[in-house]
């Protein structure tokens, strides 16, 4: 076997040949954070009721051992993936992850405080944080409604709750000095036909203004709106439709969140990245694998995954799309099913950063798509894993599938003990 530095050297003269520098493709790739969400490490619990359900239309399928039952749980098994994987790592976290050191504190009570060891701990393992109000488990949402629901009651609870949480991201981005993206999903939606649609819209229109009413710094916190098309249980309306958000984030300059799994089977997420960001300044991309449904399948490295990422490079956008990760998989080892995730956007970035972008767009522009097509299926066979090797290599990560001796001894040695 040669070692990594000779087939590298081979690969860099295959890509040098189409005018591709693969030392400058993975300085690229390694300043590009990927922001890993907590809740594949303990399907989406939290530490509020752990427990208790998951509700809200979403759903973790499986029961491999190991889940995580505590933050310290968490944190080690997250710092064991992402020793893992290689590049920039932030931490998306969801209200329900507060430490509240054993008390019991409500989702309208939750407060900065509750969040000083997450920041604490990011700033030690040198991690962006990301923030989510948690919109669901909880019985003020038994009825599938929250910011939309014709009780002012209810909606009132939420806007709290969400104010919080924006409060709260607005610290950890001060504290970190790198803005948190706050992310905004509700599960409302309707099981069966609806009538008023426009009303159940009007009160979430209501209820998001008088969120985002108080002032809030941009360079600590930037908020962004997440749309779906159906839940489980909410089959036949959305009330934060695609279209929703689209126009809310538009009228009040705030982020789009581009969910993979929330599409048609046949709609890609892909496609409306350019499209958004001619009307706004950043997005947010959680990404996911649907199968059928919005099922949150782990990432691999398909078709759909590298669109988005060359997407991204094409345009040189990766300042304003923001990269979230969003899948939760219970069915195998959750640990690998992060670094298996993760290390696929990285593969997806690193494989998107390699393309001859200028030739292909070139072609395009001349009208010769037979060029156009050739150089692209070519891209698809050239030595990628050659640079991906020496990428992990640089990072410090295994390399190949040499990661899975870990995450398998990890498990022995600590998951199978819970
Ligand atoms: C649900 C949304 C949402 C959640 C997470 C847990 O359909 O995708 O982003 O998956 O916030
Ligand atoms: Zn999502």
């Amino acid at each position: 076997m040669k070692n990594i530095n000779e087939i590298y050297a081979a690969a860099k003269e295959a890509y040098a040949a189409y005018g591709v520098d693969t030392d400058a493709a993975i300085a690229r790739v390694a300043s590009i954070p990927v922001s890993m969400h907590c809740w594949q490490g303990d399907d989406v619990r939290g530490f509020e009721t752990p427990d208790g359900d998951l509700t809200g239309g979403i759903q973790t399928t499986g029961n491999y051992p190991g889940a995580a039952h505590s933050i310290d749980e968490l944190r080690c098994d997250f710092e064991k993936a992402a020793s893992l994987i290689p590049g920039k790592k932030r931490i998306s976290l969801h209200a329900i992850y507060a430490d509240s050191c054993g008390d019991k504190v409500g989702r309208c009570d939750i407060a900065p405080k509750h969040f000083a060891s997450w920041v604490d701990w990011a700033k030690q393992k040198d991690l962006g944080i990301d923030f989510n109000p948690t919109c669901f488990s909880h019985p003020m949402s038994a009825d599938g409604l929250t910011l939309s629901h014709p009780s002012a009651e209810v909606r009132d609870f939420w806007v709290e709750h969400c104010k919080a949480s924006r409060r709260i991201a607005e610290y950890i981005g001060g504290e970190l000095r790198n803005a948190v993206v706050t992310n905004y999903w509700i599960p409302d939606g309707f099981k069966d036909i609806p009538v008023d649609r426009y009303g159940a819209r009007a009160r979430l229109v209501e209820s998001y203004d008088r969120i985002f009413a108080d002032p809030c710094d941009k360079a600590c916190n930037l908020d962004a709106l997440e749309s779906k098309v159906f839940g489980i249980g909410a089959e036949s309306c959305t009330i934060g439709s695609h279209e929703f958000y689209m126009g809310y984030v538009m009228k009040n300059g705030l982020l789009l969140t581009l969910d993979s799994g929330h599409f048609h089977p046949t709609e890609m997420i892909s496609d409306k990245i350019s499209s958004a960001l001619l009307f706004m300044d950043d997005i947010l991309l959680h990404v996911s694998r649907p199968v059928r449904w919005d099922s949150d399948h782990v990432v691999i490295f398909d078709d759909e995954l590298r669109t988005i990422a060359q997407e991204i490079l094409r345009g040189g956008f990766e300042k304003r799309v923001h990269i979230g990760l969003d899948f939760f998989d219970a069915s195998i080892n959750r640990i690998a099913a992060w670094v298996i995730g993760t290390r696929n956007m990285q593969k997806a970035l690193l494989y998107a950063a390699l393309e001859p972008t200028e030739a292909l767009v070139k072609y395009e522009h001349e009208g010769d798509f037979t060029s156009r097509l050739a150089l692209l299926e070519e891209c698809r066979s050239m030595p990628f894993g050659a640079v991906w090797e020496k990428y992990c290599e640089m990072q410090g990560v295994p390399g190949g599938m040499n990661w899975l001796d870990e995450v398998r001894s990890y498990e022995r040695d600590v998951l199978a003990k819970r």
